[in-house]
């Protein structure tokens, strides 16, 4: 009856199959013939059950994200599961793969659900700054009570067909055809005959609600939302199911949903949901990828052992090499002991814990590396270390291996130049820790070949991480760009602003954490290590490390950690230092405002990003934003530097860039073009020359 629905008769039994690819979103050409097709079987007195299944890769995914923030089209998903909801005679969802948000909804309206194995059930809508806005917080805890549902909502991560079942979300788990089990089902339902009741009506959940136990999970949820203002719209919403009837609890969810859609924080996160997608599309996809079956780590430090564990993780064998026997037991012994935290905190099972372990083969003889597919360095930042471990390399390495480096900062096209395969070598540049951190940027050198490329932006997927195509320049997108964030930190203390102060500033706008802290936590003599390198100097940062104030390792950095703690102290000596080095300059201490900070550390960050776009560095500005928000902690609710730079307006950055151009002298305020043709026609691209 649609090219997007169809609806087929077993006996008695009506089943109404969605079509709608690529993950059957309910978007507005599908939402008017489910109406059509609701009503119709409600009415037909020849039907005896309904049972609605997904054709496809999933069962329905979510409302059409595309549609948010323009005019809502009727039916709208609410009225359609109230017209599911006032069918007398049983309903079925059959759900695999993912029914998700606007997906678990639907379902939701249905009397009962029934799901493969491998299925899995979420409200993820909060990742997009939202809460459901289709009666899930209303429904879901009616059936698994309020507390999970809570906790299921505000994380918005899904899950697995046994837990519904044990949870009481779905009725029945089935292997095989899942359509036949559902039809079964449903005509088993039909001849026991109703009455059925909807899930509106129902209470199994609601009744034994602790309601101070949800106010404080509730509670302890609002801490962590860091601003953002949808997970508590979600708490919100669940608490109202509890304590308000039906009816009014739906339209209190209705109204909070109407408020996030339109809200900046929500267009930031849609934008980033797409970015990501984005992200992941290159020039070079339909080219054939290379096999890749095993792969080569070299160096077992922090670096290498995430970077090994990372492709474990993802399944791979991983050849692992150092240069002592020693280094490679001690490497291995921390990704022993890695797996084993996880485990004790519950998130790995002992046996999948043997599995990975059982992916690692150790070496200390670079001819193992022979039958690697892709073999990934995480030796010395150096040019001359990383350029012997290349010509070692080739020396050993299969033809058509793919040779990376993991370097943050060095010029991949001098690596590349100086081995006879340059079209293998490309950039790796995992975050640490790389088991963890989401992103890779992956840096395409002047002469990468185009399948070598899409082999590892296809592999970054297979191990989860979220890959951005990054150009050859000093620091790629990521560190280039929080180079010229932190220019402006010393100057800023010298003029009177503290650590704390500027930290501070940064945690209010959404970060993490701030760039002391940070500079703390990830070891202050990095930065000094490269800063020499380069021969430049950071009068503070530098005397802290001379007395050996590395950050959390030595207890003391910009702040004190007393006894092991990862709290951060303010230490009247750093103050006092910065006192003493402003004073010999000459600097006289002022009140430094919040927007200042701001202005000194966040326009440079976009400034630059938008240089970076005008050099073809990433392809989009929405690369960019990918970077930031899943590598530095940008905050998702602002979407990302240069989505948020629209948000802040152009215009007005360009003007207090000049500002600060004019007093400082700095390059890093002066305006990149392209910030002016952003302020001009509000669109990052119209003007990138990539
Ligand atoms: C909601 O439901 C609100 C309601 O409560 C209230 C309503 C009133 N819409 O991710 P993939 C596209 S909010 C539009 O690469 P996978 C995606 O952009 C929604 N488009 O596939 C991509 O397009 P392209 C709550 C969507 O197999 C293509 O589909 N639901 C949507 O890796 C393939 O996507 C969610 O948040 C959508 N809902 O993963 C679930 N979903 O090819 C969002 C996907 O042009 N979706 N697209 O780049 C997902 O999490 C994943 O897509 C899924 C499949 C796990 C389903």
């Amino acid at each position: 009856m649609s090219d997007f629905l169809r609806i087929n008769r077993d006996g008695g039994v009506a089943i109404v199959t969605i079509d709608n690819p690529p993950v059957n979103a309910l978007s507005f050409h599908l939402r008017e013939p489910l109406m059509q097709a609701l009503v119709e079987l409600r009415d037909d007195a020849s039907v005896a059950a309904v049972v609605i299944v997904c054709a496809g890769r999933t069962f329905v995914a979510g409302a059409d994200i595309t549609e948010f923030g323009k005019p809502v089209q009727q039916p709208d998903l609410r009225a359609i599961v109230a017209t599911l909801e006032s069918i007398t005679k049983s309903t079925v969802a059959a759900i695999h793969g993912t029914a998700l948000g606007g997906g678990l909804e639907l379902a939701l309206g249905c009397h009962f659900r029934v799901a493969d194995t491998g299925a899995k059930l979420g409200l993820p809508e909060v990742k997009l700054g939202l809460l459901p806005g289709g009666g899930g917080t209303v429904r879901l805890p009616r059936l698994v009570g309020a507390l999970k549902a809570l906790k299921m909502i505000v994380s918005g991560a899904p899950i697995s067909a046994t837990e519904a079942h044990a949870a009481g979300l779905v009725d029945a788990v089935f292997e095989g055809d899942l359509t036949t089990h559902a039809v079964n089902f449903a005509r088993e339902l039909a001849r026991k005959g109703g009455p059925f009741t909807p899930v509106r009506d129902r209470d199994d959940g609601l009744k034994e609600t602790d309601l101070a136990a949800l106010d404080a999970e509730a509670a302890d949820l609002a801490r962590k939302a860091r601003g953002l203002d949808a997970p508590i719209a979600c708490a919100l919403s669940v608490r109202n199911a509890v304590t308000l009837p039906f009816d009014p609890a739906l339209a209190a969810e209705r109204a909070l949903f109407v408020k996030l859609v339109g809200s900046d924080q929500s267009r930031a996160q849609r934008h980033l949901f797409f970015a990501e997608r984005e992200a992941a599309k290159i020039s070079a996809k339909d080219v054939v990828k290379r096999r890749i079956a095993r792969i080569g780590v070299i160096g077992a430090g922090t670096m290498g052992g995430g970077i090994a564990m990372a492709f474990a993780n993802g399944g791979y064998p991983v050849t692992l090499l150092e240069t002592s026997h020693e280094a490679l037991q001690r490497g291995l012994a921390t990704i022993d002991k890695n797996y084993s935290v996880s485990v004790t905190r519950g998130s790995l099972t002992e046996d999948a814990k043997r599995q990975r372990l059982a992916q690692f083969t150790g070496s200390t003889d670079y001819a193992d590396l022979a039958d690697c597919d892709l073999i990934v360095e995480a030796v010395f930042e150096d040019m001359a270390v990383k350029k012997e471990v290349f010509g070692k390399l080739e020396a050993v390495a299969k033809p058509g291996a793919i040779l990376a480096t993991n370097t943050s900062y060095l010029d991949i096209d001098e690596i590349a130049a100086s081995t006879s395969r340059p079209q293998d070598v490309v950039g790796l540049h995992f975050f640490s820790p790389a088991n963890v951190m989401k992103l890779l940027e992956i840096v395409r050198a002047q002469r990468t070949a185009p399948d070598a490329l899409a082999t590892v932006v296809d592999l970054a997927r297979r191990i989860g991480k979220v890959a951005v195509v990054v150009g050859v320049c000093h620091g790629f997108v990521g560190n280039r760009m929080l180079a010229a964030r932190g220019s402006e930190s010393e100057a800023l203390l010298l003029e009177g602003a503290t650590p704390r102060q500027i930290d501070q500033v940064f945690t209010d706008f959404g970060w993490p954490m701030g760039p002391f802290q940070m500079g703390d936590l990830a070891g202050l003599d990095i930065g000094w290590r490269n800063r020499k390198a380069q021969g430049l100097t950071a009068v503070i940062a530098d005397t802290l490390c001379e007395q050996g104030r590395f950050g959390q390792k030595t207890g003391k950095g910009f702040y004190l950690y007393e006894n092991g703690s990862r709290t951060p102290v303010p230490d009247p000596q750093v103050e006092a230092l910065i006192r003493a080095e402003a004073d010999e300059k000459g600097i006289a201490p002022r009140a430094i405002s919040a927007e200042e900070i701001i202005e000194r550390t966040l326009y440079p960050l976009i400034n630059e990003g938008a240089k970076i776009l005008e050099e073809g560095i990433a392809a989009r500005a929405s690369d960019i934003d990918i970077v930031w928000v899943n590598g530095y902690g940008f905050p998702v609710g602002k979407g990302g530097p240069m989505f948020w730079a629209g948000l802040e307006g152009a215009g007005k950055i360009i003007e207090r860039l000049e500002y600060w151009h004019q007093r400082t002298g700095k390059d890093v305020f002066k305006p990149a073009p392209l910030l002016k043709t952003m302020a001009e026609t509000g669109s990052w691209e119209a003007g990138a020359t990539v």
